[in-house]
């Protein structure tokens, strides 16, 4: 096992992972901006090394401050947390180059799994599902228009580079393609120094249901079920889910194999996670692979009763997974993200939390790094804490979230709690009627009700 980790990341899962690192008696390292000087990560570790100023790009996102961190404590490993660099397959590179350990893939595989395109191929080789689309990046609008013909319009643009959304462009028309290709080349190539673009066929109405993968460095390969993340707004989820309630043993099970498989065809170690668009007939199709560990992870964990943060410190210090792959899930688990937001407008909230009161009682579990007179700095992003609930079954978990919401006091700053109790009520919701365009809907239903009811409407910009 490590010795001393350190832990390249803030927020709650920078503590998430320093509460594995002390279960496993493993010593702590973090690091902090200035801005995160109070942060109780830097205060709870047993070392902490200031990294830089407040923006990102000179923190917690700088390979030329964190290295010398890991070298100058004698961290053997790093642990990098979701966001910043977690998908940097280059900064995985030089730590080995440095014989410090990375808690995460091998970086061959974040850098596969980092091209949305060679992702694809990497699916259809293992024989996974993937929508009719290009194999290659498209070299013209002219083959473009071909191979969109073929495939049926609508259609979706994608960055190969991109990924969560990012520069992605539905075309509806074969008029529009090459206007639409032209754009979406230079804003990959602007944002992501890469004007690589394929296409799929477009699914309107899909849901978006990911699996929980895990492989060690023995050849092994799990899944511990799937997580229900149709609920999301402009690419950021909301709420989760686990198991997803639209799933029956058999599709979770074909599910599960497709997944299993695709790691086996990269050989992949740690933990990551298979995102598939699931479609009203019930057909599932590959998206794209996530090479970290999750916010969401929680429900899984929940369900699964697996600590999965514990695990991937496990596996890459060179355990073996002893775990059966896809055990049946007992009970349910919903995640809501208490974002720093004004839940009208969904614009940042930051500032200082004056009261704090979390719920608590059998089942629920708060994952945060919040405190009364805590302040959160506006340079990050607005992830206050996650509440997790878990029940017997997906109305208790409901009611049990319910409650928990109602309990759940932060004053000073506005948080997402009131969205997420509409959410709850919401009728499609309790049904389990989901997909990407449920908050669509829902917002749109909000605002036609209170114009009905004649409360004012909140007043934009
Ligand atoms: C799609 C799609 C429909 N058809 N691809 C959004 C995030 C990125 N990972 C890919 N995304 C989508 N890809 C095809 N062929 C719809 C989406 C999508 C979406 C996916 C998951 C969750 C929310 C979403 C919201 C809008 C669009």
């Amino acid at each position: 096992m490590f010795k001393k980790v350190l832990i390249a990341n803030r927020g709650e899962i920078a503590l998430r992972v320093m509460q594995a690192c002390r279960e496993l008696g493993v010593r702590t390292v973090a690091v902090y901006s200035t801005a995160d000087r109070d942060s109780l990560h830097a205060l709870y570790a047993d070392e902490a090394v200031c990294i830089g100023p407040p923006p990102s790009s000179e923190s917690y996102l700088k390979l030329s401050s964190l290295i010398p961190a890991a070298e100058i404590t004698g961290a053997d490993a790093v642990h990098p947390g979701y966001g910043f660099l977690a998908e940097n397959a280059h900064f995985a590179e030089v730590l080995g180059e440095c014989s410090i350990g990375w808690i995460g893939p091998r970086p061959e595989t974040i850098r596969l799994m980092g091209d949305k395109a060679a992702a694809r191929r990497t699916a259809l080789k293992a024989k996974v599902p993937v929508l009719p689309g290009s194999e290659d990046p498209l070299p013209d609008a002219r083959t473009a228009e071909k191979l969109a013909g073929k495939v049926g319009y609508p259609i979706i643009l994608k960055a190969a580079a991109g990924g969560g959304g990012r520069g992605m462009r539905v075309v509806r028309r074969k008029e529009e393609l090459a206007g639409q290709l032209a754009t979406a080349r230079e804003e990959a190539e602007k944002a992501f120094g890469d004007g690589s673009i394929y296409l799929e066929k477009y699914l309107t109405r899909p849901r978006h249901i990911e699996f929980q993968v895990f492989g060690d460095s023995h050849g092994n390969v799990i899944h511990l079920g799937e997580r229900e993340c149709s609920i999301q707004r402009r690419h950021q989820k909301l709420l989760e889910e686990s198991p997803s309630p639209a799933l029956d043993d058999e599709l979770r099970r074909r599910m599960g194999e497709s997944a299993v498989r695709l790691c086996q065809e990269v050989g992949y170690q740690n933990a990551g996670t298979i995102e598939f668009l699931l479609d009203e007939d019930g057909k599932f199709y590959f998206m794209e692979m996530n090479t970290r560990i999750q916010v969401e992870h929680p429900v899984t964990e929940m369900v699964s009763g697996v600590d999965l943060v514990r695990l991937q410190i496990e596996v890459a210090a060179g355990a073996r997974l002893t775990i059966p792959s896809g055990l049946p899930a007992r009970g349910h688990a919903i995640e809501c993200r208490i974002n720093a937001e004004d839940p009208e407008r969904f614009r940042p909230s930051p500032g200082k939390i004056t009261t704090f009161h979390a719920p608590g009682g059998p089942g629920v579990r708060i994952d945060t790094h919040a405190y009364e007179d805590y302040v959160i700095p506006p340079f990050y992003d607005s992830l206050v804490g996650k509440l997790i609930v878990h029940d017997k079954d997906r109305p208790a978990a409901i009611a049990r979230m319910a409650r928990a919401l109602e309990f759940f006091v932060i004053d000073g700053i506005k948080t997402t709690i009131p969205l997420h109790q509409e959410i709850l009520e919401d009728e499609a919701f309790r049904a389990g009627d989901l997909s990407t365009h449920f908050m669509e809907r829902f917002l749109e239903e909000r605002a036609a009700r209170r114009e009905l009811e004649g409360g004012e409407e909140p007043e934009g910009e």
